[in-house]
């Protein structure tokens, strides 16, 4: 029975061996990806992002235990953008949320990222689809917020929670960044230090503001839950407004656009990575590609003329055939 197959019966080490093959980009675990995917699409995805210490692991524990009181299963991606040499995040998403170690019906995995790139989201997408084909009702992906990249993780999820604190000056960076056009919910967390309403209110104005730019998800008004993770305080109310907005989305035709835009985007990457590692072995190889190289480093050729005439060869190998 090969890894896929075992994913299938919700085999937590063939999940977890697979997603380590998916992070290494090993061919075989793309070639199970392929078996996986007509069993994906089922699964709620839902981004968690917010500064670093915000409280998002703490907050995932208490949405996990929600879920799973209502009798849904759960994955859980920790994405960890920083250095691999502190490995502190990855830790301490480890020890919070330990409480759901032996709870089969519970998959938490860290991916490790080596540096921020688009082979993150790639990651994090190939695991999703794991996660999914194995039978999980929720997935949910913690990132810690950095600018571009967790706007790239909030493409991958259907619903996207950004988290706010007291006391952290988020509030200008909320525009600042973006962070307004990704965020489906406000999550204000650390509820019980003061400044949290203030927080809720100032958000409240901005959205009041805000411009949806797709039609068909216009009438979503980001919900402002005030959570307390430490306590579970508020987590029963997201849970709601995340349901809420799923039941918006399936409603309205936004999950199908945004799992169109996300088709694309991954097609895209494949797209991306594959001409990557073609074009690399072709230069590698020499031949052909040498000369242009040569001509391209005596100026002979611009790099985009010595680009076309190369990308010009490629396609006439790949040209479709026609009757
Ligand atoms: N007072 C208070 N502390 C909280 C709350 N939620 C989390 N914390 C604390 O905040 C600290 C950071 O929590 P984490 O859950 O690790 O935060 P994080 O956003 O996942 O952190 P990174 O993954 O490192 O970005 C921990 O010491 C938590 O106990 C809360 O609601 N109130
Ligand atoms: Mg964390």
């Amino acid at each position: 029975m090969g890894l896929a197959d075992k994913v299938l019966e919700g085999n937590v080490q063939a999940a977890a061996r697979l997603i380590t093959g998916i992070e290494d980009e090993l061919p075989g675990a793309i070639q199970e990806l392929d078996i996986l995917y007509p069993h994906t699409g089922r699964a709620h995805i839902v981004g968690i992002t917010g500064a670093p210490g915000i409280g998002k692991s703490t907050l995932v524990d208490c949405l996990i235990g929600v879920f799973r009181k209502r009798d849904m299963t759960v994955g859980v991606i920790a994405v960890d953008p920083t250095s691999p040499f502190t490995g502190g995040a990855i830790l301490g998403d480890r020890i919070r949320m330990q409480h759901y170690g032996t709870d089969k019906d519970v998959f938490i995995r860290s991916l490790a990222t080596r540096g921020w790139s688009g082979g993150l989201a790639k990651a994090a997408i190939s695991t999703v689809h794991v996660m999914d084909a194995m039978g999980k009702d929720v997935i949910l992906i913690e990132t810690v917020g950095t600018g571009q990249g967790e706007v790239e993780i909030a493409r991958v999820a259907d619903t996207c929670l950004v988290v706010l604190s007291p006391g952290t000056g988020d509030e200008i960076q909320v525009i600042k960044a973006g962070i307004m056009e990704i965020a489906d919910i406000f999550v204000i967390n650390k509820a019980d230090k003061p400044g949290a309403e203030n927080i809720a209110m100032e958000i409240e104005m901005m959205l009041g503001m805000k411009t949806c730019p797709h039609p068909s998800e216009a009438d979503w008004k980001p919900g402002v839950v005030l959570t307390e993770a430490i306590s579970g305080r508020g987590a029963e109310e997201l849970v709601e407004q995340i349901s809420k907005h799923r039941e918006f989305l399936v409603c309205g035709g936004g999950l199908e656009r945004r799992r169109e835009e996300r088709a694309k985007q991954e097609l895209m990457g494949a797209i991306e990575s594959f001409v990557r590692s073609y074009f690399h072995q072709e230069i590698e190889r020499g031949g052909e590609m040498e000369k242009l190289i040569a001509d391209f480093v005596r100026r002979k050729e611009s790099p985009h003329s010595a680009a076309m005439k190369i990308i010009r060869q490629f396609t006439s190998q790949f040209r479709p055939v026609t009757s």
